[in-house]
């Protein structure tokens, strides 16, 4: 009997023998129609006549499982393992991308795996919601920043509930919410008391489009990283958070982390620490007295000394000189300018230039007088600003030198022996054996560094030092879509922080948003909300205008997260306790330095005030590719390349989208969108629900290879969740569906165990066969992961004869190539077998593979 209709061949197939069962019932209860087998005939009878709806189960069980708060985790203590699996925090942009699904659907099947695994596992969400795209876009669309926010969210938060991820949403934060960045501001008042958030007038990118300053990192190319406009230099006060104050523990702290080795090393790189020495000269300079005025360089290889020929200083420090008097010349003075109004990564990029200072320096090892220049490849602010030059042995300075016509001095030969010439152009400058250098000549580098710092500290003109090419973190912006910094100015206690209770000082609403030509923040335009009284003194004062980078923002998140409403302080530190560090960071390469370094020098100022219970703040991080179009190229609206989750999510569901992103490639690479690709996981799960459904009704039985094929998905999809190598647990999926169809039908034991297997990456069709189609009560991602047998992944296994002494005493399961000693211990495990054993020694062991194994004991 057939319930089919033409058009869709596939239905048929539903549930045939459930429904050939409730076809009995129902004949053999004529008239009955209330027995509870006819209503389950009936329930039945509807899912055959449909084929599994994407649409309708997906709604049904995303609904189902809010109103069951099966991800809402509570914050009591238990046996279990508490894990916060964390993912970025989204930037409202207004619609999820493929990028947004990559990020949020494959960590969520690690999440439903960690907690099917015993651990009480948190996924939260968020939105970052302050910042310039925001802004921008607001400005474009003629509407407010916090219109366009809110919609935004509001869109978003539709769109990642259709994804079936596992977030708790009870526990979402939002930044502009005032009762996040109340805490913020809190954060930033402690900072500003202990000395770590301090205003200074540096040399700032400043984005002419944008209006403001930018962060170092913000700046792509010479060119803000928004809109690309070229960035200009400009002298700016500014309020700066000292990253450098951690400098050391962010390098040090990096060694026990489960991170990426490239995410480390770009971290190390971009703290930059290195190991040298300062080194003192005396300076002549024309009109003045000698030895007067000195300068003092930087080096890592103080081993070099003696082939020092030019000291070179920077533009920066020039100026300072200038400032103080120096009477620099013509020639000097506009060199000066013209350098300055450069950006650094401009002048390590171009051929370097320079100009003689006039002066003379001494070298104070061996009293050598070498000449000054002002080189616009020396930074102002690293090191000391100053550098003494060995062009023998640095690829620039040599550039230099030549240029310049300088002499060359050679003093380090390499070890080999085989030096090259330095004379004749080339450059040496890895370590070796000291040559022309008085005492030292001989000495291996490593070896003359120290002798020759020791010199140099005993003689008071150089000592030890370590540096780093970490910069101070720019903090204030001037615009207006960012969280206020809650300091005010007052004209005779100078700055004074807001005082907690009053906190947060909410971002005033205004109308005119947009940046000022002056340079000023927009929330200087709004006299009412800036003018205040000094909460010391109770003079008018004012409060301060900028606000924060969104850096800010994100750099905490997740400690809100344990406690997102807690209105006494930041997070409870029993609710700290228990979920952080969080235990499992998953995001893009791109936040390798910027987010994950403010985020870590975030935690260790906390940490610092006795605020938190961890130094570090993610000990596992995992780094996810990019989804490119069909194309290759990266997703973009003017490419035309970009994939629309929210129309695949229409047309294949949720569980399709999330298994091919899995399947398209390993996690960590990423790879171009294959529009065919989806096809083949779609078939895939349609055949799963099929397999199921139709043996589900049936009373199958197992066979041993339908056994195998679960216990072997059992063990490779757990070993690959947990490593997050998603694309080979969709393989092993196909590899057990294919199995289990030769097979024919199998029990409800099997068949639920397969469920589960499928349940992390495809949660909705999952749910749907436990629940409906193999009937049982509670979610499927309640279930413990099942745990599989080695035993019965055995392929083709025989039945072993094993004698005692020639006896045969029993027989085990066994593959028929198993070596002696797995033979053995099978047998020791077996019941009837291992009584033989106790007590006695085996003298000696026969055994044939396949056939048969012989102890024989004394
Ligand atoms: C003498 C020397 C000889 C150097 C030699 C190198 C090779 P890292 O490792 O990146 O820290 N330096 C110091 N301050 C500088 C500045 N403000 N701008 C540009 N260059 C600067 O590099 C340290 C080396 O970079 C220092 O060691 C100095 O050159 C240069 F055979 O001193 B060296
Ligand atoms: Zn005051």
């Amino acid at each position: 009997m057939r319930y089919s209709s033409s058009s869709d061949k596939e239905r048929s197939c539903y549930y045939p023998h459930r429904l050939r069962q409730g076809c009995a019932t129902i004949l053999s209860n004529p008239g009955n129609v209330e027995t509870l087998e006819t209503q389950a005939f009936l329930r039945y009878f509807d899912l055959i006549m449909s084929v599994y709806d994407h649409a309708i189960a997906e709604k049904k069980w995303q609904e189902r499982w809010e109103q069951e708060g099966l991800y809402s985790t509570s914050n009591i203590s238990d046996d279990r393992e508490h894990l916060m699996v964390l993912t970025e925090f989204p930037y409202p942009s207004g619609n999820l991308h493929m990028g947004h699904w990559y990020a949020f659907s494959l960590p969520d099947a690690y999440a439903r795996f960690m907690r099917m695994q015993g651990k009480q596992v948190v996924y939260p969400i968020g939105f970052d919601a302050f910042g310039l795209p925001a802004e921008n876009a607001a400005i474009k669309h003629r509407t407010h920043p916090r219109a366009w926010t809110e919609q935004n969210i509001e869109t978003m938060t539709g769109q990642l509930k259709s994804m079936g991820a596992s977030f708790d949403w009870s526990r979402a934060v939002s930044t502009i919410d005032p009762d996040y960045y109340r805490w913020t501001q809190w954060m930033f008042i402690r900072f500003f008391e202990k000395g770590l958030a301090y205003r200074a007038k540096t040399m700032v990118n400043w984005c002419p489009t944008d209006k403001t300053v930018l962060a170092n990192e913000q700046v792509v190319d010479g060119k803000c990283e928004r809109d690309d406009t070229p960035v200009e230099q400009r002298e700016i006060e500014q309020w700066m958070l000292k990253t450098t104050a951690y400098a050391s523990e962010l390098v040090q702290g990096l060694e026990g982390l489960d991170w990426p080795e490239a995410t480390k090393t770009a971290q190390r790189n971009w703290i930059g620490r290195s190991e040298g020495a300062e080194v003192d000269f005396s300076l002549r300079v024309p009109g003045q007295e000698d030895g007067k005025h000195s300068v003092t360089v930087f080096t890592t290889r103080p081993d070099t000394l003696f082939g020092c020929t030019f000291l070179a200083i920077s533009p920066e420090l020039a100026k300072k000189w200038l400032d103080v008097g120096w009477n620099g010349s013509e020639q000097v003075r506009s060199y000066v300018q013209d350098a300055l109004s450069r950006r650094e990564l401009e002048r390590m990029e171009r051929e370097k230039t320079g100009v003689s200072a006039g002066i003379t320096a001494v070298n104070p090892i061996n009293g050598e007088e070498i000449p000054v220049w002002i080189a616009d490849y020396v930074l102002g602010a690293y090191g000391t600003g100053a550098i003494m030059a060995v062009p023998a042995h640095d690829e620039r300075d040599m550039g230099f030198a030549q240029k310049y016509g300088i002499p060359v001095r050679q003093v380090i030969e390499p070890s080999s022996g085989q030096g090259a010439s330095a004379v004749a152009g080339d450059v040496y400058d890895g370590p070796g054996i000291l040559i022309d250098s008085e005492a030292y000549t001989s000495l291996v580098s490593d070896e003359a560094k120290q002798k020759i710092i020791d010199a140099l500290e005993r003689d008071g003109v150089g000592r030890r030092r370590t540096t780093f090419r970490l910069h101070d973190w720019v903090l204030s912006r001037q615009r207006y879509w960012g969280c206020p910094i809650p300091l005010i100015k007052c004209a005779s206690c100078g700055f004074v922080p807001v005082p907690d209770e009053q906190l947060p000082v909410r971002l005033p609403e205004l109308d005119d948003f947009r940046p000022a030509d002056d340079g000023r923040s927009p929330l200087a335009r709004d006299e009412a909300w800036v003018h205040t009284d000094c909460p010391q003194c109770g003079k008018p004062a004012e409060r301060e205008t900028d606000t924060m980078d969104t850096f800010v923002d994100s750099s905490w998140y997740f400690i809100r997260y344990t406690d997102p409403k807690n209105a006494e302080c930041f997070a409870d530190p029993e609710r700290m306790q228990h979920w952080l560090p969080v235990g499992m960071y998953v995001g893009g390469a791109e936040h390798n330095t910027m987010h994950l370094l403010y985020s870590r020098f975030w935690a260790r100022a906390l940490h610092a005030l006795g605020l938190t219970h961890f130094a570090e703040p993610f000990t596992s991080r995992r780094n996810h590719g990019i989804i490119l179009g069909p194309d290759g190229q990266k997703m973009s609206k003017s490419r035309g390349n970009v994939i629309d989750p929210d129309e695949l999510v229409r047309e294949y569901g949720a569980d399709t989208v999330r298994l091919y992103l899995a399947f398209m490639a390993p996690y960590e690479q990423g790879g171009p969108w294959d529009p065919k690709g989806i096809n083949g996981v779609h078939r895939f799960l349609k055949r799963f629900w099929r397999y199921v459904t139709e043996a589900a009704g049936g009373d199958g039985s197992d066979t041993e290879g339908a056994v195998r094929a679960v216990h072997a998905a059992t063990k490779d999809i757990g070993q690959d969740l947990a490593v997050m190598k998603f694309n080979t647990v969709v393989s092993a999926l196909m590899i057990m569906l294919n199995d289990l169809e030769q097979e024919g039908p199998a029990s409800r034991a099997v068949l639920s165990r397969a469920v589960q297997l499928l349940a992390p990456l495809a949660p909705h069709m999952a749910e749907e066969l436990w629940r409906e189609a193999l009937g049982h009560e509670e979610s499927v991602h309640l279930q413990p992961w099942p745990v599989y047998d080695e035993k019965k992944l055995v392929r083709d296994a025989v039945d072993l004869p094993i004698q005692v002494n020639g006896k045969l005493r029993g027989a085990i399961r066994i593959a028929p190539d198993a070596i002696e000693e797995i033979a053995l211990e099978r047998a020791r495990e077996h019941e009837g077998i291992a009584r033989y054993l106790v007590g006695v020694s085996i003298a000696k062991v026969i055994y044939i593979p396949g056939r048969m194994l012989n102890i024989l004991i004394v």
